[in-house]
């Protein structure tokens, strides 16, 4: 059972945005009590944030109670303050829009040089950088890039300003595995998700060796995990002249490749280490360690499977699949050694669509998750729980998952910690310590379903 608990607020109001205010809360309970929302856990209990956001995608906390969420569709960054949506986005940017394209990924960093007297005086509005992450094409449709841009944030007039493009990949030819997410790493690098735009059929041009074609033409950006500076440079070893799987551009932009399309990454808090969702095709959605040059096998393996060109199960001779076991499979591109395959830390055998994944860096949710992994899902809106092994290299599995594959629902009962969220498409911790769930849509033309929740201790502690 799920209580419900709309905060009140305290500032003092006019009559008529009162009323406003009180229309929307009968909204809001509305809204909470027709979703099937089940959270497994009876310590906790769930709160809504705010709704009426259009398809919103993902959201960067500024400071408690206060965090920037971006909707997918509008291209709006808009701005939250104590639960109140406010009214006026602080940029509207003109993305492409088309199936997974849009207004995708964002992280925030504070401004470098704060206590520098000369910048204090000429800065001081001037409080965050702000990296979004969208699509954009020409007037045609056509041409269409995956765009990294940094902003920084007018903290008195609400807006941000000063945009640099950081990075730009080519976006095509498929609107769909778009990829989209930005983490800020522990050695304050940007890392991004870029898929492998590809549908069901690939066309021999867009094969490329980070998809895993050895006669792939040409590395353009696709299929990885790109790691930049935060001005836009890539980030080189040995004085500045190697890149991780080589020292060409933009193959040295790369962390990870062999990735099909991926909505989630973050940084264990205990060891620095990248860890990654990807979604397979219909099997084989898996969770990572990603270590620099890692191989996740697309588009040859999904999962443990081997997939064939229609990205369905390769099927031996004898109907069986074709399960890789090997460290190294033959048929893989390593870069001359550069690059390493390894198989997943967990699958899904019939895909949920992962998406978000978070470590909880933080014991104020119940100290049982702290360090701990939650991942979300599009399908069914649910969220994962794991613990991990005691070195980390591992996620800690028991009963039907200690082979590291969940085949269905009832394989991954115990590691359900939620479900009944539209889609989920982010899941982060606040300022405040606890869970923040961004709840994508309900289809509907004429209202705006997408809506931020927040887990907390039945009991606030
Ligand atoms: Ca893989
Ligand atoms: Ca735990
Ligand atoms: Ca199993």
């Amino acid at each position: 059972m799920i209580m419900i608990m709309i905060s009140f607020l305290s500032i003092s109001l006019t009559f008529f945005s009162f009323y406003n205010i009180y229309a929307q809360q009968q909204d809001q309970q509305q809204l909470l009590s027709e979703e099937n929302i089940t959270l497994y856990d009876p310590n906790l209990k769930i709160e809504l944030v705010v709704s009426g956001l259009d398809f919103p995608t993902t959201m960067a906390f500024l400071g408690p109670d206060d965090f920037l969420i971006l909707e997918k569709n509008t291209g709006n960054v808009n701005r939250v303050v104590n639960g109140n949506l406010l009214e006026k986005p602080l940029l509207h940017v003109d993305a492409s829009i088309k199936d997974e394209r849009g207004l995708l990924g964002i992280a925030v960093s504070e401004k470098k040089n704060f206590y520098d007297t000369t910048f204090f005086i000429e800065n001081k509005k001037l409080t965050h950088n702000v990296f979004l992450y969208y699509i954009k094409c020409n007037e045609k449709n056509l041409d269409c890039e995956n765009r990294v841009y940094r902003y920084d944030l007018d903290n008195q007039k609400n807006v941000l300003v000063n945009p640099k493009l950081l990075a730009g990949v080519p976006s095509f030819p498929d609107p769909s595995h778009a990829g989209g997410i930005i983490r800020i790493g522990p050695d304050e690098n940007l890392y991004i998700t870029v898929g492998n735009f590809q549908d069901t059929i690939p066309l021999k041009v867009y094969k490329t060796k980070t998809q895993n074609f050895e006669d792939g033409k040409f590395v353009d950006g696709r299929a990885g995990i790109l790691r930049i500076t935060q001005d836009g440079y890539p980030v080189l070893d040995n004085n500045g002249r190697e890149g991780i799987l080589g020292n060409e551009y933009p193959l040295n932009l790369y962390y990870a490749y062999g990735i099909r399309n991926s909505f989630g990454i973050d940084f264990d808090p205990l060891t620095g280490k990248l860890w990654d969702t990807e979604n397979g095709p219909q099997f084989g959605d898996e969770i990572n360690l990603v270590e620099p040059g890692f191989n996740s096998g697309a588009d040859k393996v999904y999962g443990i499977w081997e997939s064939n060109d229609l990205g369905d199960r390769l099927k031996n001779k004898k109907g069986q699949y074709v399960t890789i076991v090997e460290d190294n499979p033959e048929d893989l591109v390593y870069f001359n050694g550069k690059g390493h395959y390894s198989p997943p830390e967990f699958i899904w055998g019939k895909t949920i669509a992962p998406t978000a994944l978070l470590f909880l860096d933080s014991d104020r949710l119940d100290s049982v998750y702290e360090n701990d992994m939650f991942v979300g899902s599009a399908d069914g809106g649910r969220i994962f729980h794991f613990d991990l092994n005691e070195n980390r290299t591992g996620l800690d599995l028991k009963g039907n998952l200690t082979d590291k594959i969940a085949l269905n629902k009832t394989e991954y009962g115990d590691i359900l910690f939620a479900e009944g969220f539209s889609i989920i498409t982010d899941v982060k911790q606040g300022s405040d310590g606890y869970l923040y769930v961004v709840s994508g849509l309900k289809q509907s033309k004429s209202e705006k379903f997408g809506a931020i929740y927040r887990i907390l201790p039945l009991k606030n502690n």
